[in-house]
């Protein structure tokens, strides 16, 4: 191999520094090495294809994922510059993947670097946590390519040949020896590509995944928008009115935002900020939120639905049933909370909402029968609140009467520190019956529900309380619910929904994530929601520890270390659980509830929004979405009793 000559200039001291950073300490340029960061990987470099759209060169991006986990990344941009500069010997191109944060255009000419969840580190990092990377540019003309190692240049930027067009292609394979996983998962980069055109108007994505055969391939284009994004996020629910709102205001910081209300009562607001989703919303949701109730209640004012008399409509009641998309575009954006995605920038806030005052009270007076229709429901809305509260109060005194505030079906536990308390609720009473007898009474209190909980996609808030099967959920995690929910009177540190691994238990666990996502959301938000994991099954053999396993792979490595130890398959008898109940109290305790043995799964928000969307599916008014769900998913169903 050809010796490598170099002679360090100070840049390219540099250029070894950064990326010895990068490859010391990854977690601090793209998240994590999970599957989250190799995910932020692809983003970062679809980013860049996405700055080149805003900027109005790209019109088309191609993501395919190839055998082996090389993800290839192609755009019909303007190809990044190829010219040497003329102080560093280096091209702009090559500049762009060695130099940390070179790359993109932070502010640059389209003004806004989208970026991933991670605010655009730029494809250096990505290059510096790859095996290797090749970037082909088409431009001039010419066909120039370039080839990295870990980061390092082994090919300088070259013309290879001629070319039609113009772009920039890249390929990279990121490095295991970084990233705990190559197992790149297509729906969440699928999840991500329709956002992004959702987001990014006529833009088209296409994305392939060669991996095995037969490929999947999948492309999305909307010449709709944020329009597309509100329908498609109303695709099984009954709407208010046919088309969605759209209003938008260009300038230093664009605004679009697309509305439709549905029959239903949740509230789905997702916002976004230069493409990234902020899930913990911000500045701008809360300039929205203030903006839609002013124009709903002057509207409501001046055309008399509301008379003098009448108690302003309150912000939850003009949101029940909306589904909004709120996309703004920021120069420098400042992000906090949590997971970095709440913005800040307070100047946000009235620019938001002087822009829904303006444009919506306009879009209302032009469409009155719209108008109409979503103020039905909002003046319905507080009715119902009105009733919830009411109801509250009388649940409240009603308890307060009782003796024992707590409902009467919970075993509470002994402590009252709430932080080492867990609750159980469980399914069915024959295992809530083993559930008490096998807990550890000092942390561990059972909230045994039975039969089939209430539809709680139909029924508001003043039905939520008063009924008697989630009252005594409510009444026992102590915090309240909807807007009265106040985090820190929660009982118990943990709410661990223990069910069946049946239809029946898929059942209660959708509802119980959903009322909690639309009720207690901030119990899921603060990670305080658990689903316990019974085993499905029990090996046993005379004389032998029994040997519990949680998948069917678990059940095929029992066989294969058993039979390393001797134990052939039919020496062994296998019990298959079809319920808790089947468990005695001991063996509930040590393969279920023992904090030494058991496994718990943590709900994170994505499982609470999937949960609420399959129930809408599920629950909710549309019934050919639902057949269709079932039966796409029915042949999952293994353990259907029939
Ligand atoms: C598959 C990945 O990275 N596409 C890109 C461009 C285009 C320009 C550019 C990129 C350095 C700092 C300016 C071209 N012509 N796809 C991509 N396409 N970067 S990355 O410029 C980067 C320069 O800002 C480009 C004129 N202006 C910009």
């Amino acid at each position: 191999m050809e010796k490598y000559k170099h002679k360090y200039g100070a840049e390219q001291i540099q250029v070894l520094e950064g990326l010895e950073a990068v490859r010391k300490r990854p977690g601090m340029y793209i998240g994590s090495t999970s599957i989250r960061g190799l995910h932020h990987m692809v983003y970062e470099i679809v980013d860049n294809c996405v700055d080149e759209a805003l900027a109005g060169y790209c019109t088309e991006i191609n993501v395919v994922i190839e055998p082996g986990n090389v993800i290839s990344v192609k755009d019909d941009g303007r190809g990044i510059p190829v010219e040497i500069h003329p102080k560093t010997k280096i091209s702009t191109a090559e500049t762009v993947y060695t130099v940390l944060h070179a790359g993109g255009k932070f502010g640059g000419d389209s003004g806004y670097k989208v970026s991933g969840g991670l605010h655009g580190v730029g494809a250096s990092v990505v290059n510096a946590l790859s095996a290797w990377t090749e970037v082909t540019i088409k431009r001039d003309g010419g066909l120039y390519q370039m080839y990295f190692e870990k980061g390092k240049t082994v090919r300088k930027l070259e013309r290879i040949g001629d070319a039609e067009g113009t772009g920039t292609k890249v390929r990279f394979l990121a490095d295991n020896t970084i990233f705990e996983t190559l197992d790149y998962d297509y729906e969440t980069l699928e999840k991500r590509f329709r956002e992004i055109a959702f987001l990014t108007k006529g833009l088209k994505i296409t994305f392939e995944d060669r991996r095995e055969e037969p490929i999947k391939k999948n492309e999305f284009c909307y010449q709709g928008g944020l329009i597309s994004f509100v329908e498609y996020l109303n695709k099984n629910k009954e709407t208010l009115h046919k088309s969605p709102i759209y209003i938008e205001k260009d300038g230093e910081t664009p605004v679009e935002i697309a509305i439709q209300y549905t029959t239903s009562y949740s509230e789905n607001i997702y916002t976004f900020v230069n493409n990234i989703h902020t899930i913990e919303g911000g500045t701008h949701l809360e300039g929205f939120k203030r903006g839609l109730t002013k124009v709903f209640n002057d509207y409501a004012r001046s055309h008399n639905i509301l008379k003098e008399k009448d108690q302003n409509l309150q912000g939850e009641d003009i949101r029940e049933g909306i589904t909004a998309v709120v996309s703004v575009k920021v120069k420098n954006p400042q992000f906090e909370g949590q997971t970095k995605t709440k913005l800040g920038n307070s100047e946000v806030t009235g620019i938001v909402q002087s822009m829904v005052n303006e444009a919506l009270s306009t879009f209302l007076e032009e469409n009155p029968q719209v108008a109409k229709a979503i103020l039905e429901k909002c003046i319905s809305a507080s009715r119902a609140r009105e009733a919830a509260r009411r109801a509250r109060e009388l649940v409240r005194k009603k308890s307060n009467l009782e003796t024992s505030t707590l409902p009467g079906k919970l075993a509470d536990c002994s402590s009252k520190n709430a932080e080492e308390c867990e609750v159980y609720i469980v399914e069915g009473d024959s295992a809530g019956g083993s559930a008490k007898q096998g807990r550890d009474r000092k942390f561990q209190a059972i909230l045994p529900l039975w039969g089939k909980m209430l539809n709680v996609e139909k029924a508001r808030a003043d039905k939520i309380y008063g009924n008697d099967k989630l009252n005594p959920v409510i009444v026992a995690i102590g915090a309240g619910i909807g807007a009265d929910f106040d985090i820190t009177k929660i009982r118990y540190g943990k709410v661990i929904i223990m069910a069946d691994a049946d239809v029946d238990g898929a059942h209660i666990r959708t509802l119980l994530l959903t009322f909690f996502f639309r009720y207690m959301r901030p119990l899921i938000e603060n990670g305080n929601v658990y689903l316990a994991q019974p085993p499905l099954y029990k090996l046993s053999k005379k004389g032998m520890k029994d040997v519990y396993c949680y998948t069917d792979d678990d059940l095929e490595k029992a066989y294969k270390d058993l039979a390393e130890k001797g134990i052939q398959r039919d020496q062994l008898s296998l019990q298959r659980y079809k319920g808790l109940g089947e468990m005695n109290p001991d063996q509930l305790w040590d393969t279920t509830m023992n904090p030494e043995t058991r496994i718990l799964i943590k709900v994170t928000m994505d499982d609470a929004i999937k949960a609420d969307a399959i129930f809408t599916l599920l629950m909710g008014d549309e019934v050919e979405p639902r057949r269709e769900f079932i039966q796409q998913n029915a042949k999952y169903v293994k353990n259907l009793d029939v």
